[in-house]
């Protein structure tokens, strides 16, 4: 996945604000800051997008829903956050490995 840029940040090819780390998942600041606190939590394997899990991902992707709390309250999101999947081209996706974006620390917009 050579061409991948979020595979790039997991192998310290191209640098990154990274917030959080362990085995399965890495948390690094979005580029491209859409509210105060704005993270992307990836995980190492190299998965599309949410239709590219497999049965053989569920537990990868149960410790990354429970991993994101703990993310988001160490970053100082006491006060809740918003958690987004943006999933293939029409929704929004740009880059093609797993993300779940955390948005967060001001007023954010109802949906
Ligand atoms: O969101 C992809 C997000 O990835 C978008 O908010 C910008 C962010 N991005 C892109 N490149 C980088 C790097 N190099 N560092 C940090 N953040 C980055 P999507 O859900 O695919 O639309």
């Amino acid at each position: 996945m050579t061409d991948c840029i979020f595979c790039k940040i997991l192998d310290g090819g191209i640098p990154a604000d990274i917030v959080y780390e362990d085995g399965h998942c890495l948390a690094f600041r979005d580029i491209n800051p859409k509210a105060p606190v704005h993270l992307l939590v990836i995980p190492r394997k190299h998965i599309e997008s949410l239709d590219g899990l497999g049965a053989e991902d569920k537990e990868l992707i149960s410790h990354m829903m429970l991993t994101i709390p703990r993310i988001a309250k160490q970053q100082g999101l006491v006060e809740g956050y918003r958690t987004i999947a943006n999933t293939g081209k029409g929704g929004g996706q740009e880059v093609f490995h797993l993300h779940f974006h955390i948005l967060g620390g001001g007023e954010l917009h109802p949906m």
